[in-house]
């Protein structure tokens, strides 16, 4: 007997529901009762962050120039519309005593921490002088001594590792906090959630920090998270959360404060969402056909970060012309670091049989 033929209907592919994208607009909210007042600095103070800005800026640029120039090999993520995020965040820790970790979007971080620029853009040319002897490029920078621990390629993975790097403050009871920076995209990790359990669970000095810059790559943070309010993820954790406007360098000085004063009193970790955009493509290679140019031109229009600190130390009184000279200055500083990578060597051949790891452990 001839079988019926089976019904079948045409699988559908899920589609995300559609909800308004997010817009970045000045945002305070917050679980577990922190606070995020605007911080009131000092015209020297907001010279200071300026300067940073712009340096990140115009190193990011550059770093761009040489990229499509092909002195630059290998992945490349540009940190150009997310200045303040780590100027402000960078500004309120203790060198010597914090430590700091990211992803592969690093430069910016590092450049915050006080990294020499030549040392970054020798390392992204594959320079011998460079911060990993040429040999790590864009995603794998390390300085102990500036207290930043990389530089990761694996998304979310410096979650956890920034969590080790908090139980070792504790451990070693030396006072420091952890700042362990992370994407919207990572934010869906498994693994962050194993690190946010440990880190209540432990009481360890961690702040997470979400840089939501509203992509993971190409998808938009509406259409790949259920709770797309990301300062509420650590909220089965009991861990505390604020989301920020992370284009207003001011803001974002103010609730980190609060956060560390929160953290260093041995309250636990606590969750940053700092709301933010990047400017140019996931890396270089990216055409960034998923969003439009009126999107990215209104952010930079109303929202971008360096303008706003520029408008507001105008309105301080200071001349357009001491903030032309800023530019100068910082144009110079890249320029020289330019000029520095380009000119030294590439590593030794002998180089690729060292910092190999060949033993058993
Ligand atoms: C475990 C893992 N999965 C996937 C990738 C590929 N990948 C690289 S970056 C990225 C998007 C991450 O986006 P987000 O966390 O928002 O950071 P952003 O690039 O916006 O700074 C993905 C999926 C990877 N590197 N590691
Ligand atoms: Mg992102």
């Amino acid at each position: 007997m001839a079988k019926a033929p089976r019904k079948t209907t045409p699988a559908k592919k899920p589609t995300a529901p559609k909800r308004a994208p997010a817009k970045a607009k000045p945002v305070v909210h917050s679980t577990g009762g922190l606070k995020a007042p605007i911080y009131k600095a000092t015209k020297a103070e907001m010279l200071d962050f300026y300067e940073q800005m712009l340096l990140i800026r115009r190193f990011e640029e550059k770093a761009g120039q040489l990229y499509g120039l092909g002195l630059i090999g290998g992945f490349c993520h540009l940190y150009i519309g997310q200045e303040a995020v780590v100027t402000g965040l960078q500004s309120a820790i203790s060198p010597g005593k914090d430590s700091v970790i990211t992803g592969y979007r690093d430069h910016g971080h590092m450049l915050a921490c006080g990294i020499d620029p030549n040392i970054v853009m020798a390392e992204l040319t594959g320079r011998a002088s460079g911060i990993s002897k040429g040999k790590g490029g864009s995603m794998h920078m390390f300085s102990v001594e500036h207290g930043f621990y990389g530089g990761h390629g694996i998304v979310g993975a410096q979650v956890s590792l920034g969590t080790g790097l908090a139980f070792a403050h504790k451990y070693k009871e030396d006072g420091g906090v952890c700042l362990a920076y992370f994407g919207d995209g990572a934010s869906n990790q498994g693994q962050v959630y194993e690190s946010f359990n440990m880190a209540e669970l432990w009481q360890l000095p961690v702040i997470f920090v979400i840089e939501n810059n509203q992509y993971a790559m190409g998808t938009s943070v509406n259409r790949s998270s259920a709770e797309d309010q990301l300062y509420r993820r650590g909220e089965s954790f009991r861990i505390p959360g604020v989301q920020v406007d992370g284009m207003d360098v001011l803001a974002v000085r103010g609730a980190v404060e609060e956060a560390l004063k929160d953290v260093r009193s041995g309250g636990g970790p606590v969750l940053m969402e700092l709301k933010t955009y990047r400017y140019r493509g996931h890396s270089m290679s990216d055409p960034a056909k998923y969003r439009s140019r009126d999107e990215v031109q209104d952010v930079r229009e109303k929202s971008d970060p360096i303008e706003r600190l520029k408008a507001a130390l105008l309105k301080q009184g200071l001349k357009e012309e001491e903030l032309k000279a800023m530019d100068k200055k910082v144009r110079k500083t890249v320029m020289e670091a330019a000029d520095f990578a380009e000119e030294s060597p590439e590593p030794e051949l002998s180089e690729l049989y060292t910092d190999v790891l060949v033993e058993q452990y």
